[in-house]
């Protein structure tokens, strides 16, 4: 047996793990306890990610579809000069407009693969590139569009007296994006609050982040552009706005006072379903503190009237002028990717969307991407012109992802071209014309350069392959670089070039030039087979140009509108209704991570649907009894199970479990896709096209 030092791939902590093999086999992984950030932990999924590098059902070679709908084994370059062919025809034939990528969350921790699909679109011509982001949290890029944005970014949890966290549970997700720590997190947290940080949650639920806040305000779902309505106007009507900041880079501050001012804790109290007193104390407790954000997650981005609660959200930031001034320690230490020069200044909003490509269905683009519910009709919509024909996905599962799902599965299964690189048969793998099998975590090289924005510390690691990978597979960045070489196409990526048929760096030569910038050399961090956090000094945050004259914009335009009608919605209730009287709301379990993960030994294959144990019984069930779900849009199957954290009323479940519509539906055995219960049509945030996927009305009935 062999043992080697490495992290885990799955998602974005990287956890250091120690892997035992045998015959080229992953027999066992550990926590790794000389890991300096993750000090032994991982997590079910990531200690069992093994078995996925073994799996019986793994595509090991690239699978073609035959005519009869079924697949078959293909040499995966034979297949790569197929596709290759195909594209090409479809791009002379109709142009680069009709071939596009869709991103997945498996495209990130691949270290390379993010890059090179972007690099290969680029050179496609094509500005179809779908991302997840549309189906996640875009409500803050909205927000940074229409209100601009702070050029340091964020002010660090360590540096921090208050942090507010809203729909989030970093805990849990281990998502670092908030900038609250993940890396033994919940330790560090209380650490903190025993020095004096106060911790506030917003959350329907007691979540593990709720658990250790000093306040948790436990809202009715669906309601923050309300409460943040109400927090604002506590804040600016007892005048404990940050005023010179305001003066010096905020315009907009009366009419967000006067837009507010009906917000009386009262009246939000009741919209909420929260004690007035609360909102009031939450206020006060995050605008006298010195330092700290507030910063949120999925909760309210997913919500019905996302676009106004974000903007609500990073108001507060705004008017209390929570960001890193000059001299300030960056949120990122950059050891692989360098200094971020960044200065301590406002940019103005520039409303990107209105100067980016405009779809044949006349959608915006959002900048360098494309709203991915627009893909539908993309796909879908009548005429020839500038459609979306071929389509290739690479770490992402969108069939199963995607809000609405026979919609999509309707338009993936309308292209001409599917092709996906996918380690197992997701339900996109199923409905694809080629399926690329890829080299999984433990057989490539890969770095932390990535992740360096989620952690605390100065902190890399790169690791290399533990094992080698099955014959047929090829890495994620390689299928694009040899589809790029068969179209005939140049890569790009900044200043380097690569032609058709120039020679392949190894992978391992091209993460080190990517990381060329960064403040420790590539071989020195390699040497640390741990990880280490390197003892550098980052850039502090610049001082701003004389004459820098960016500007936020608290309350223009469109903003209004949307604020409006989220706030004459939530007044009315319609948030729930008499036919659906539960609210479902998202959550993440330690099991999987979307789909990957779902399908491994030892984990519950399932996802349950959690109430409060009062609602359970008042429905005459019992935990893992089968419930039928339905709402305005569609109706599925469930597991229920009780949680004590829960707000009586609210359903919770995490997404991505389930198969393809028609495929034998057994939710105790596969789980269920809470996505049948949303529509990608109806109910879409303003610009963003951002579905309504937490917060929604559902009815709850026994299985009948
Ligand atoms: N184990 C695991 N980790 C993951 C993932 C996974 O699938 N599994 N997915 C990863 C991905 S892709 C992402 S984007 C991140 C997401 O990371 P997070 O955003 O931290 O995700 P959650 O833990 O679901 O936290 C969302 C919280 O929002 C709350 N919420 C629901 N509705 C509302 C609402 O209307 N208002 C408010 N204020 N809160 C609400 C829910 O109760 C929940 O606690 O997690 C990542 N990490
Ligand atoms: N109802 C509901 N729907 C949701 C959400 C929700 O909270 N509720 N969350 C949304 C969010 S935040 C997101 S980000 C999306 C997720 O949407 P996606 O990113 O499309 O879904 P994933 O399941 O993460 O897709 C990852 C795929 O990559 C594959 N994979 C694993 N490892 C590798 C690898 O090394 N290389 C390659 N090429 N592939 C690999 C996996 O098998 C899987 O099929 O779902 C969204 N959908
Ligand atoms: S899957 Fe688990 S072990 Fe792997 S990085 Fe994520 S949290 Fe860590
Ligand atoms: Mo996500």
């Amino acid at each position: 047996m062999e043992r080697h030092i490495s992290f885990c791939r799955i998602c974005g902590p990287l956890c250091g793990t120690v892997v035992d093999v045998e015959d080229n086999k992953v027999v066992r992984i550990n926590g790794d306890p000389e890991h300096p950030l993750t000090r032994g932990f991982t997590c079910p999924k990531g200690r069992r990610y093994g078995a996925l590098h073994s799996d019986p059902g793994r595509i090991t070679t690239a699978q073609r579809r035959r005519r009869d709908g079924g697949f078959e084994p293909i040499h995966t370059g034979e297949a790569t000069l197929e596709i290759a062919a195909q594209l090409h025809a479809i791009i002379d034939e109709h142009g680069p407009e009709a071939v596009g990528i869709f991103i997945g969350t498996a495209s990130y921790t691949a270290t390379l693969t993010y890059t090179f699909g972007g690099a290969w679109l680029r050179a496609t011509g094509s500005p179809k590139r779908y991302t997840t982001n549309t189906i996640d949290q875009t409500a803050k890029t909205i927000a940074i569009g229409r209100m601009g944005m702070w050029a340091a970014g964020q002010q660090r949890f360590d540096d921090s007296d208050v942090y507010m966290l809203v729909g989030t549970n970093p805990p849990l997700s281990l998502q670092g994006a908030t900038g609250f720590p993940i890396h033994d997190g919940l330790r560090r947290v209380d650490a903190a609050r025993a020095d004096g940080t106060k911790v506030i949650v917003v959350d329907p639920r007691r979540t593990e982040a709720a658990a250790h806040a000093d306040l948790h305000l436990a809202l009715k779902p669906g309601t923050d552009a309300t409460l943040f309505a109400g927090i604002l106007n506590a804040v600016l009507s007892a005048n404990l706005h940050d005023a010179p900041f305001c003066d010096r880079w905020v315009n907009g501050l009366e009419d967000l006072r006067a837009a507010v001012a009906w917000a009386t804790p009262a009246l939000v109290g009741q919209h909420c379903e929260l004690d007035p007193d609360l909102v009031v104390e939450a206020a006060h407790l995050f605008a006298t503190a010195k330092k700290g954000p507030v910063r949120s997650g999925t909760g309210p981005d997913m919500g019905p009237h996302a676009n106004a609660a974000e903007h609500l959200i990073q108001a507060l930031n705004v008017v209390c002028g929570r960001f890193p001034q000059a001299g300030d320690i960056p949120v990122a230490s950059g050891v692989l990717s360098g200094p971020a020069n960044a200065v301590a200044m406002a940019i103005s909003p520039t409303r990107f969307w209105e100067k980016s490509y405009r779809m044949r269905t006349g959608v915006m683009g959002l900048g360098g991407e494309l709203p991915s519910p627009a893909m539908i009709d993309d796909i879908l919509a009548p005429g020839e012109e500038g459609k979306l024909r071929a389509l290739v996905v690479c770490g992402g599962n969108p069939a199963a992802a995607f809000p609405g799902q026979s919609r999509i599965v309707e338009a993936l299964e309308g292209l001409e071209l599917l092709v996906t690189v996918d380690p197992v048969w997701s339900e996109t793998a199923k409905l694809a014309d080629y399926v690329i099998g890829p080299a999984l975590g433990f057989e490539r090289w890969d770095d932390t350069r990535g992740y360096e924005h989620y952690m605390s510390e100065p902190f890399a690691q790169v690791s290399g392959p533990v094992i080698e990978p099955p014959p047929g597979v090829i890495e994620d960045w390689h299928f694009y670089w040899d589809l790029a070489h068969a179209m005939g196409l140049t890569l790009q990526i900044g200043k380097r070039v690569y032609e058709p048929g120039a020679p392949r760096p190894s992978t391992l030569e091209m993460i080190a030039d990517l990381a060329s910038k960064g403040y420790v050399p590539h071989e020195e961090v390699r040497a640390h087979v741990h990880g280490k956090i390197f003892d550098i000094e980052p850039d502090r945050i610049g001082p701003a140009p004389e004459g820098a004259s960016g500007r936020f914009e608290l309350f223009a335009g469109d903003v209004a509108q949307d604020c409006r009608r989220a706030w004459d919605a939530i007044a009315d209730a319609s948030t729930s209704t008499p036919d659906h009287p539960f609210l479902l709301i998202v959550r993440r379990n330690r099991d999987s991570m979307n789909t990957s993960g779902r399908r491994l030994p030892g984990v519950r294959p399932f996802n349950p649907l959690f109430l409060h144990p009062d609602d359970l019984t008042d429905l005459g069930l019992a935990s893992g009894d089968l419930v039928d779900l339905s709402s305005k849009h569609g109706a599925t199957r469930a597991v229920a199970m009780p949680d004590a954290t829960m707000r009586r009323g609210d359903a919770s479940m995490t997404h991505c479990y389930g198969g393809l519509p028609g495929e034998e539906d057994d939710p105790q055995a596969f789980g269920t896709n809470p996505n049948r219960l949303l529509s990608i049509d109806e109910d879409l945030q303003t610009i963003s096209l951002m579905p309504h996927m937490s917060a929604v009305p559902i009815r709850i009935a026994p299985a009948g």
